[in-house]
């Protein structure tokens, strides 16, 4: 008996990135992560696997924008249509945090073909010729680990697939997302005796094979620079008898190109320049989103390069993010983050020179970000 199947996750749908103000960025990023979530659903009409699994977080708020939803139910159409079934379930983002509120996910489960797990329990549905093991997201964490201690695999005559939107207790990577909750230690020997470990949150792929056939497939676009080294994808998985197969599918997605040039404080202008200018290499990058970093600039160095002379380099490009680091810091200031050109950041800067005391300062920049923040989520506290 031969299972093949496609797992993608954290798909993140209507994500917006308001580190641009740029409203016609805004709208090409969120388009990005259409297109994306469309080509897994392409490929999976192509080739028809027995079914398809996403780990959550598939939205990227529980209340998602009108687009979103409606891209996403031409999405799951389309794999109703083909007849080839659905599985997911809710992750930290898209499931809503009160109990009054009910979950977008309820709607998609019109199309038929199509599962979702949003009732906050540990599940095993009998799929038939497999056995699938549901853990979508849990508000609270008490009720999260006493789901995890059920979870139990009963039938080993068929495949049994686990689906867990959380982290796993290994610190792999400094991105590592709080707010999905941590599958525990003690329990992580079930983990073995499923053929398949599907896992959202994290968005990196990675299999973790030392915990068995545990997966995560990664999301299928990326929402900061911080996923900028990495590819985007999803996975193809194949269960032959006992034998899982785990291949990864790099998905086409917009260039995220970060250039750092090091020691800047013993280099020429024109050094930097070129040094920059050798890694765009007069190909087209106007589509893609550019973060130029200088790092160990001299302080009576500061305003030898602006962004005007790194533009010359790289022509128009969607985003164009621009930061030098002072010789003896680390980093960039977090108000400078993002390359120092959002909205917010502007206004800081020229509120600045109004707060003689840097105290007073640091606090109103506390409590305007704050607010700025929860004007443009809405609901503030939906974050991770
Ligand atoms: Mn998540």
């Amino acid at each position: 008996m031969k299972l093949r199947f496609i797992h993608f996750s954290d798909s993140h749908l209507g994500f917006v990135d308001y580190t641009s103000d740029d409203f016609s960025v805004q709208k090409a990023r969120e388009d990005d992560a259409y297109k994306t979530v469309a080509a897994v659903i392409d490929h999976a009409i192509e080739t028809k696997p027995d079914f398809v699994i996403h780990t959550g977080d598939f939205f990227h708020r529980p209340s998602p924008y009108n687009k979103a939803i409606i891209e996403a139910g031409k999405q799951f159409k389309r794999l109703s249509d083909a007849g080839i079934p659905f599985y997911m379930i809710a992750g930290n983002h898209d499931l809503p945090k009160s109990e009054d509120t009910r979950a977008i996910h309820e709607i998609y489960e019109m199309f038929p073909g199509c599962k979702i797990f949003y009732d906050q329990k540990y599940s095993t549905l009998d799929c038939g010729s497999f056995i699938l093991h549901a853990l979508p997201h849990i508000n609270f964490s008490q009720n999260h680990l006493d789901e995890i201690n059920k979870i139990a695999v009963t039938d080993t005559k068929k495949p049994n697939i686990l689906l867990m939107h959380l982290s796993m207790p290994v610190s792999i990577y400094k991105e590592e997302e709080p707010g999905g909750g941590i599958f525990p230690v003690d329990k992580l020997a079930i983990l073995k005796e499923f053929n398949y470990v599907a896992l959202g949150h994290w968005h990196r792929f990675n299999h973790l094979n030392k915990y068995g056939n545990v997966c995560y497939s990664g999301s299928t676009e990326r929402i900061n620079s911080g996923e900028a080294d990495h590819n985007k994808g999803f996975v193809e998985v194949t269960i032959d008898d006992n034998e899982t197969t785990i291949n990864f599918k790099k998905l086409e997605t917009r260039e995220y190109l970060n250039i750092t040039v090091d020691g800047c404080s013993s280099k020429t202008k024109q050094n930097i320049l070129d040094e920059i200018s050798a890694i765009t290499g007069g190909r087209d990058i106007s589509e893609a989103i550019v973060r130029v970093v200088l790092k160990n600039v001299k302080d009576t160095r500061y305003y030898e390069i602006m962004r005007d002379d790194i533009h010359e380099i790289t022509g128009d490009c969607l985003v164009l993010r621009f930061n030098k680091i002072l010789e003896g810091q680390t980093s960039v200031e977090d108000r400078d983050n993002q390359g120092g050109e959002s909205l917010v950041d502007r206004l800081l800067a020229d509120l600045r020179a109004g707060f003689p005391d840097e105290e007073e300062f640091k606090k109103f920049e506390e409590i305007t970000k704050e607010l700025f923040e929860e004007i443009i989520t809405q609901d503030g506290g939906n974050d991770n």
